[in-house]
């Protein structure tokens, strides 16, 4: 049924394969003929019938056939009919019938005896059964038209095929007009012998020790006479058809060999053979299937290539509409490859066995430019992702450089910035990565194809290389953004949280180890801040050495707050001293008003004072922002009882200003000289109105020298009467014993309070006294 349906498909009748004037015109036909089997296989079967011009050829392929080939109509007498080579449909899937023109042809003149040549040719090529007629009468008549057939037959095949029994064609001969006249040996046997004879007419070299039936198979059939037997004539030619079909497939096919190329390819090879055929070109039937798949390898090839392209084309626009790439699209592409070889090749399986090196060529050349075309595909993909997901990433990058800035002056860092980063950086970097898939590049030449590869491995880690320093540098730089905007942040917090207390406390104290206080309390702010630093440097993966730094610039930094803070203090360093100096001067040691009672008094409290001032000097001349710098502030000396003292001294001794790092030197050399001199003059004003106010003070309480020894002269009586009267003696010691405590103690006593000054001028009388001596000792 499934044949039956296929037949409606076919051309209705016969078609010319070559017409009348000997041109090839049988490609559609052939083409229709063949698809119409299509699904059926590549093996071509074709009969073809040679003879004598009007022996009945056409009339008896259409009785067996069923074809309706031109035949000549009895009334019309013998003329040519079949004009160059019909095909039609022989009944079967791939089985085809060529009806020829008489090889003998009266209107070929001269030309007559080429054309047998040509038509035999043709035949021997082309099909694998040729049909011979013979008249009975012409058996064993060696001028009848079928001996010199058959002879070129045979001469013809040798030369197409050598003595080769791998390509063995089927010789079918029918007898025709039987009529049993000739008597003797089987009609066979007279065949058999007439090819005899006529194998050894042709005595061409090679063939010797061959016979016919070692080149062809032969076969036998007799028809009975047309004209008188013709209800047998027609039963046999229904029989040679049930012959001819038995087992579904004309038996007469089978051990012949079949046509030299697939169907797809049988029109192409009978046009070119005929082509040559009939310019006499000599016929080399391997070249000719070779061209034959030449010429489909080019179809093939070209089939493949467009489905390739298109594919390619179909991802190039995806890539240029989605502008990014993923891995699945790489694979895609990739497999690309392979579908496109895979295709060409399944193509060309049916002429793998004759041309096998065309199609491993073609292989080559299809790899080689699919190749290329998926190189291109990458680069482009390459240019996509180095432009557009540059443009993506960099956006990315943008939004947290934003968001870095929103957070100055605050501790936070962006608390996702790790993953956030990994992800647009995957999406920058993965689809080059993606590109790298390395494939096999198909190309020929081994030592070509490892030089484009190179070319493109080279590129690829260019590229590669060139992205991941972006990224690196974008994500140092996030880094480095977000350490400087908490390390801003730290040293606005380590500014705010040192500076009041210093002032206030530390630095207000002015006394020794102060500089050990701030100290304590610099690093106890740093400390916090370098804790806070380490988490947040952990929290966006900053390099260690990084947050070290970081760390270190708070150090730097602290350091710097503090010179800053003691800077500013020292910028009224003599007021501060002076100030030091009038507090130790004016007000004793519980902060109360100095009573000045003597100059005694009033040069240790000037002394002590003056000591005072000059530690607040030294205190802050040079910041003591590290241990070692804290025994530079005073000197000790021995005192008179060897006693070690501090003694400060402003400005500091010479050499220690060359020893200390000028960065902490707060009040340099120069300063501190002309500070002192401001500080002593000061001093001096303040201790010389004090000592003024003393004398004042002196002069109207003391009693004139002269009165005392008026007293004492006048009073000498009085005295030696006290001196005896012991318990007068007793009084006046009381009273002495009082006026002293109260004089030494302060303590006011009412009555005695005037008896001071008295006391004053006599411990300053002893107190000059005292001191002129201890100078003409040390002297
Ligand atoms: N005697 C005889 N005549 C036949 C036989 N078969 C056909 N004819 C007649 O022979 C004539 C030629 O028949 P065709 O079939 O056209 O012969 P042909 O060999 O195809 O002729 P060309 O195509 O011109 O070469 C017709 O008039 C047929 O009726 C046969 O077996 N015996
Ligand atoms: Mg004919």
């Amino acid at each position: 049924e499934a044949v039956d349906e296929s037949l409606k498909a076919l051309p209705k009748g016969p078609c010319h394969v070559i017409d009348s004037s000997g041109t090839y015109v049988g490609e559609s036909c052939i083409t229709k003929l063949i698809n119409g089997f299509a699904e059926d296989g590549d093996d071509v079967h074709i009969l073809a019938i040679l003879g004598a011009q009007s022996t009945g050829k056409s009339t008896l392929l259409n009785a067996v056939f069923e074809t309706s080939f031109e035949a000549l109509n009895a009334e019309s007498g013998r003329r040519q009919c079949t004009q160059g080579v019909f095909v039609t449909a022989a009944g079967g899937p791939r089985q085809l019938v060529f009806d020829c023109e008489g090889v003998d042809s009266k209107e070929r003149g001269d030309k007559g005896v080429n054309f047998e040549r040509q038509i035999s040719l043709f035949s021997l090529v082309v099909a694998n059964v040729l049909v011979v007629n013979i008249w009975e009468s012409d058996i064993g008549r060696r001028g009848s038209p079928h001996f010199s057939l058959l002879r070129t037959v045979f001469d013809v095949n040798f030369k197409l095929f050598g003595t080769s029994s791998a390509v063995k064609r089927t010789l079918f001969f029918i007898v025709r007009d039987f009529t049993g006249s000739t008597g003797g040996p089987t009609l066979e046997q007279q065949i058999k012998s007439d090819l005899c004879d006529i194998w050894k007419d042709v005595s061409i070299n090679g063939l010797e020790g061959k016979t016919v039936e070692d080149l062809f198979n032969l076969e036998f059939f007799i028809m009975p006479h047309f004209i008188f037997e013709k209800d047998r004539w027609m039963q046999k030619a229904a029989d040679l058809r049930s012959f001819l079909f038995s087992n579904g497939e004309m038996s007469a096919f089978r051990g012949s060999s079949t046509v030299q190329v697939p169907a797809a390819g049988l029109s192409t090879f009978v046009e070119r053979v005929w082509k040559k055929i009939e310019k006499d070109e000599a016929l080399n039937l391997p070249v000719e299937r070779e061209y034959v798949a030449r010429h489909f390898s080019l179809q093939a090839s070209k089939t493949s290539g467009t489905w390739f392209s298109d594919q390619i084309d179909t991802l190039m626009v995806s890539v240029e509409a989605d502008r990014s790439v993923s891995k699945p699209f790489f694979d895609q592409a990739l497999a690309l490859l392979d579908r496109g070889l895979d295709m060409y090749k399944s193509e060309m399986a049916k002429y793998k066995a004759f041309a096998p090196d065309i199609i491993k060529t073609e292989m080559q050349n299809l790899a080689v430019s699919f190749s290329n075309r998926l190189l291109q595909l990458f680069s482009r993909c390459l240019q996509v992702i180095e432009t557009d997901q540059r443009h993506v990433f960099e956006g990315r990058v943008a939004a947290m450089r934003s968001e870095i800035k929103e957070m100055e002056g605050k501790v936070e860092v962006i608390n996702d910035f790790q993953s956030r980063f990994e992800d647009a950086r995957k999406e920058y970097c993965e689809p080059v990565l993606f590109c790298s898939i390395e494939f096999d590049w198909k190309a020929g030449d081994e030592a070509e194809s490892q030089k484009v590869m190179d070319e493109r491995k080279r590129k690829l880690e260019e590229v590669h290389s060139r992205i991941e320093g972006e990224v690196s540098r974008a994500r140092q730089d996030l880094i480095s953004l977000q350490l400087s905007a908490v390390l801003n942040w730290a040293k606005w917090k380590l500014q705010n949280e040192l500076d009041a207390p210093m002032r206030a406390h530390i630095f207000a104290d002015e006394q020794k180890g102060m500089w050990e206080l701030a100290r304590n309390a610099l690093s106890r702010v740093e400390n916090d801040l370098i804790e806070e630093i380490k988490e947040k440097g952990d929290a966006i993966d900053a390099d260690e050495s990084a947050v070290n730094e970081a760390c270190g610039q708070i150090r730097e930094v602290g350091e710097s707050v503090l010179l800053l803070i003691v800077g500013s203090i020292s910028k009224g360093l003599s007021e501060r001293m002076q100030n030091a100096f009038t507090a130790a001067f004016k007000r004793d040691k519980s902060g109360k008003p100095r009573r000045w009672k003597s100059e005694h008094e009033l040069d240790n409290a000037y002394e002590a004072a003056k000591q005072r001032g000059l530690q607040v000097g030294a205190l802050f001349s040079i910041a003591g922002v590290t241990s070692d710098l804290d025994k530079v502030y005073f000197e000790e000396k021995w005192n008179d009882s060897g006693a070690a003292e501090e003694i400060y001294s402003f400005p500091l001794r010479s050499e220690i200003y060359q020893q200390v790092d000028s960065k902490y030197i707060l009040v340099t050399e120069e300063q501190a000289t002309s500070m002192r001199a401001a500080f002593d003059a000061f001093a001096d004003v303040v201790y010389s109105d004090t000592q003024e106010i003393l004398a004042q003070r002196q002069e109207q309480a003391s009693v004139p020298r002269w009165i005392l020894f008026v007293i004492l002269l006048l009073g000498w009586n009085e005295l030696m009467w006290l001196l005896s009267n012991p318990f007068a003696v007793l009084v006046v010691l009381l009273i002495s014993l009082a006026a002293g405590v109260s004089y030494f103690t302060h303590i006011p006593v009412p009555f005695l309070d005037h008896l001071h000054p008295l006391a004053d001028a006599l411990f300053s009388l002893l107190a000059s006294l005292a001191k002129k001596k201890r100078k003409q000792k040390v002297a």
